[in-house]
């Protein structure tokens, strides 16, 4: 049995505005006071993170003097030479201001569009010049509360746009750097645009510089649109575009609640971190969740040391799952392949087509196998519970 103490090589990161969440809500004030970028990265250091992402303006304030930034800079840099702890990820806030209340790349005043590019590109140079490698979009206001106001067909194309641009930008100024788009289905919008893994992986097809660009999928965001998680992220694993990814936890049907990892579909996020491990996924596992409201910092601090230790707990059940003997006796039995069909599988020829046309099935033998599904599934619960 493990420590689960985290590894730098787990690259656990958290976002400034995920342990920096002070807990204002809709209906609520702030409860936490708020803490400095350099002060969040000591406290990230102390629990035994990787590395921290942060937008834009989570780290220099929209309205910052130069000398405000250049403080506010330098104590962060400190922090993390200090602590050890590393930028792998940036993002712009193209949400916050009421300038976005209508979207920003699809916003239908070209005046708000051209200044989404320029906010971008600035935030681009900053998350560079600290050290990110992946760049995360995430268009939380890019949509609709009513499709009278804005043409979904025009907004795609502006989304494209908008990604070209800044791609070519990437390349002129030769950073070493990927895109990771984000999906959610609504909220802050009454609907967003590109609102699934699904949505945002056929609109890379459509870009003209498709390698640069991955994706960000997000538990809790695929949960809210009733969404199996761990096959969207499969999707974007086999595509090698899973560039990046957003581990919180969620209810189904909820408003997006950015819990703890694994907090509450446990066996989803069992085969969430099954499929990562057994498919040696390299990129930053970063934790896009917030404390309950409930908490102080040292809440907190359970907080962030929960998602990784519910990480570590369950890549060690998904290492027992592989070496369970019964289970890998059922796993063998249920793909087991007597090679009798192989001359009908792989390229197409008019031969195969032909001969497999001829072919008899007898459909009531083939149906009547039991699959032994239950037994499985039961035996993983078990594993889940501790009783294997
Ligand atoms: C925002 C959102 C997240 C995104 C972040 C990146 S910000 O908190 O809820 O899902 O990943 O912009
Ligand atoms: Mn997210
Ligand atoms: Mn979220």
């Amino acid at each position: 049995m493990s420590d689960y103490n985290p590894k730098p090589e787990n690259k656990f990161t958290f976002g400034l505005w995920t342990v920096g969440n002070t807990g204002q809500d809709p209906f609520g004030r702030s409860v936490r006071e708020a803490k400095s970028p350099a002060e969040l990265v000591r406290l990230l250091g102390e629990v035994g993170a990787y590395g921290v992402n942060f937008h834009d303006n989570d780290l220099i304030p929209i309205d910052a003097t130069a000398a405000e930034r250049d403080g506010i800079l330098k104590e962060f840099k400190k922090a993390l030479a200090d602590t050890g702890i590393v930028v792998p990820m940036a993002t712009t806030d193209l949400f916050k201001e009421p300038i976005f209340k209508d979207g920003a790349f699809t916003s239908n005043d070209s005046k708000v569009r051209a200044y989404a590019l320029q906010k971008t590109m600035n935030a681009i140079d900053l998350g560079v010049e600290l050290g990110a490698k992946i760049y995360v979009f995430w268009g939380g206001r890019e949509g609709t509360e009513t499709d009278a106001t804005k043409n979904p067909i025009t907004a795609i194309k502006r989304s494209r746009e908008a990604m070209n641009f800044l791609c070519e930008y990437v390349k002129d100024r030769k950073y070493d750097l990927k895109f990771a788009l984000e999906a959610k289905p609504n909220e802050p919008r009454g609907d967003i645009y590109n609102s699934t893994t699904g949505h945002m992986l056929a609109f890379i097809n459509t870009l003209d510089h498709p390698e640069m660009v991955g994706v960000n999928p997000e538990v809790a965001h695929e949960h809210m649109a009733g969404l199996n998680f761990v096959h969207g992220v499969a999707q974007a694993l086999e595509s090698g575009k899973l560039f990046h990814i957003d581990l919180n936890d969620q209810a189904f049907g909820r408003y997006d609640q950015d819990f703890r990892f694994g907090a509450v579909n446990l066996k989803s996020a069992f085969f969430l971190v099954k499929m990562l491990e057994d498919n040696k996924y390299d990129s930053s596992r970063h934790f896009d969740a917030h404390a309950y409201r409930t908490e102080d910092y040292e809440g907190v601090k359970d907080f962030a040391r929960g998602c990784m230790r519910t990480y570590l707990i369950l890549k060690e059940k998904a290492a027992k799952w592989n070496a369970d003997k019964e289970i890998q006796s059922i796993v063998a039995e249920i793909n087991a392949d007597d090679g009798s069909m192989d001359q009908y599988f792989g390229k197409y020829s008019a031969e195969k087509a032909k001969a497999l046309k001829g072919q008899v099935f007898d459909r009531a033998v083939i149906a009547g196998r039991g699959l032994k599904y239950e037994k499985l599934d039961q035996l993983t619960i078990e594993i889940l519970l501790g009783a294997r």
